[in-house]
């Protein structure tokens, strides 16, 4: 279970403080699905799929995730569910309870943060810890200890990346999944690293990846090896962050990130729709579900995005900024639609979304304090059914 990568040499030297401490990075395995199967167990060892209604292979919107044994049939997150239904129609597909998985995360959450000198969160099931210890017999003594108290307090399998940073703990946790443990020491890094494609990077996407493959770049070594000050020219000061990070550089913090950046709604319509009535209802009511999630959260809003994805897939986003905090669901209903015009009457559509951003809380104190876990980063998908019936 747990990998270990040979010794290698590399050409920069991380920071020297970094041998003090050690990352771990934490991410629960096929996280909704395998609650799903703790609270269902005659569905262990079968494949189960969390997401929206497949509607005998009819139904819209997309996988939220799948348990292992569905991934074997070619299903995945973000998958459009009739996608997935055509792949796999024996599956268990299975609504959402956004609600459970908050809980069992809170619960989980809480276990790590015991094990932490500093912890951060960063989504629903995942979480960095940092320990102050260089010995590696040590920290792997704590990952087998985290994941002995997850499996008997929830019954839930999880997988652990163990590195000098944030960069090589996250990579390393998906290196071995379910149930995995991946251990790269300092000396090791590059070694680890080397033969990864370079999208592996977090911030590397299909377009940056794009880009480098053109320059002949395709594996974290080609990167570490390419001259830095030619990657700063075509790409900048982040030309400058990659080169580092493919050397296995990475002088992020683990800290508790307290504030909520942005508060968002979506929703797939039923059929791909033009019909500009029903679009106008439905981002009053998108606007007016935004606009209660940020009341109950306690923040005013100075930007209004919208999000528009057309029947092809092609997805386009506007945003608009006020001079001013406000909490007026009128005026996230009127800026949504000014900047939705823009799409309407072009081509039939399949998703649109709010998101509110540049938050303050509504006390008049700027830099969010207030905060609920269970809310970073998530936007919740819903049905137009949910709003509009
Ligand atoms: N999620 C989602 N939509 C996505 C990706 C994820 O709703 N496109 C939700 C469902 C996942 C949870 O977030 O269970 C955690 O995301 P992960 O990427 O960690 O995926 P899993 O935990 O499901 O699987 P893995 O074992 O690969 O971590
Ligand atoms: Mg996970």
């Amino acid at each position: 279970m747990v990998k270990r990568c040979a010794i290698s040499r590399r050409n920069k030297t991380p920071d020297p403080d970094q041998g003090m401490w050690t990352i771990l990075l934490v991410d629960m395995d096929g996280f909704f699905a395998s609650i799903e199967v703790v609270r269902r167990p005659e569905l262990i060892g079968l494949p189960v799929v969390v997401g929206a209604d497949p509607k005998g292979g009819a139904g819209r919107g997309v996988v939220s995730t799948c348990s292992y044994e569905a991934r074997e049939c070619g299903i995945h997150s973000g998958m459009p569910i009739s996608r997935a239904y055509r792949l796999c129609p024996d599956s268990k597909f299975l609504p959402v309870d956004m609600a459970l998985y908050q809980a069992v995360s809170g619960r989980i959450m809480k276990i790590l943060a015991s094990y932490a000198d500093t912890f951060q969160r960063v989504s629903i099931d995942e979480a960095f810890i940092r320990v102050k210890t260089d010995d590696p017999e040590d920290v792997i003594e704590t990952a087998l200890d985290i994941k002995k108290e997850i499996l008997a307090k929830e019954r839930l399998t999880c997988s652990i990346g163990i590195g000098p940073n944030k960069l090589v703990a996250k990579i390393a946790s998906d290196v071995r999944k379910p149930d995995g443990l991946t251990v790269v020491a300092p000396y090791e890094v590059c070694e680890f690293l080397d033969p990864m494609p370079v999208k592996k990077i977090p911030g590397i996407g299909k377009k940056t990846g794009q880009s480098l493959k053109s320059m002949g770049i395709e594996t974290i070594r080609d990167l570490r090896e390419y001259d830095a000050r030619k990657l700063v020219l075509r790409f900048g000061k982040w030309g400058y962050r990659m080169h580092d990070l493919a050397c296995g550089i990475d002088r992020s913090e683990v800290k508790e990130d307290r504030t909520v950046k942005s508060i968002g709604r979506e929703l797939t319509f039923e059929e791909d729709t033009s019909d500009p009535g029903l679009i106008h209802d439905s981002i009053d009511a998108l606007a007016d579900a935004t606009h209660r999630a940020l009341s109950n959260a306690g923040y005013l809003f100075r930007t209004v995005s919208v999000k528009v994805r057309f029947e092809d897939f092609d997805t386009r986003t506007r945003s608009r900024s006020i001079g001013f905090p406000s909490s007026d669901p009128e005026l996230v209903k009127s800026i949504s639609k000014n900047l939705i015009s823009e799409f309407t009457g072009v081509a039939k559509i399949r998703l649109i979304g709010i998101r509110l951003s540049n938050l303050q809380m509504d006390n008049g104190s700027p830099g969010a304090t207030h905060y609920h876990p269970c809310m970073a980063g998530i936007t919740r998908q819903t049905s137009i059914y949910e709003f509009i019936r």
